[in-house]
């Protein structure tokens, strides 16, 4: 953005200030800018004093919450952090909300990869298989096998959608999403109590 102010004389010898605000096409609708002149009287001689104001609110760029001092940022992903406090699905939710972040969706099978290794602070201390699952934010529990993920998309437009070979499809007693280190996806009951990760977009 480039705020200029023009004098010159024109051909009736009067003189003529020009307040000028030049920014990008994009954000055309951006800015305000407000000018008001006035003959300010200093000893003997007389000023022109201009007074250009420009205001206006940045649009196209989000306040995102900090994320906390846990969260590891992975570069052209996100924060993430894993919760080895076990909580059931609604609950997992509900801690990733209350820190300005969201329960893991996978969206690319690059983000799969680059958080496998949150997984070593998984306490594997639970019984049987809860040692090889987390919970992930996706559920079917409006309509079965109708799976949406936290934020009411179409799991299948998430960018990654890959069922876990045996364990996916888990009836209407299991509506709500799990996933292994690999991103093999499965429903499971939802107050099964299981680790999560939170994560934050970039
Ligand atoms: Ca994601
Ligand atoms: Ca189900």
């Amino acid at each position: 953005m480039k705020l200029a102010i023009a004098n010159k004389r024109n051909k009736t010898g009067h003189w003529v200030s020009q307040v000028s605000l030049r920014h990008g096409i994009n954000d055309h609708d951006m800015w305000d800018l407000d000018a008001d002149q006035t003959i300010v009287a200093c000893e003997e001689e007389e000023t022109l004093l201009i007074v250009a104001t420009v205001s206006g609110k940045i649009t196209g760029v989000t306040t995102k919450p900090s994320p906390g001092p846990d969260y590891e940022l992975i570069p052209g992903l996100g924060y993430y952090k894993i919760h080895t406090n076990i909580k059931s699905w609604g609950e997992a939710v509900e801690v990733c909300y209350s820190e300005g972040a969201h329960l893991l969706i996978y969206n690319s099978n690059d983000e799969v990869k680059a958080t496998e290794h949150l997984w070593t602070k998984h306490p594997s201390n639970l019984s049987g298989w809860r040692n090889s699952w987390i919970h992930i934010g996706f559920h079917d529990m409006f309509q079965e096998r109708k799976y949406v993920t936290i934020f009411s998309k179409p799991l299948n437009e998430t960018g990654y959608f890959k069922w876990h070979a045996t364990e996916a499809y888990g009836g209407t007693s299991q509506n709500c999403g799990v996933t292994t280190i690999k991103g093999e996806l499965a429903d499971e009951a939802c107050s099964e109590r299981l680790v999560f990760i939170c994560e934050l977009e970039l």
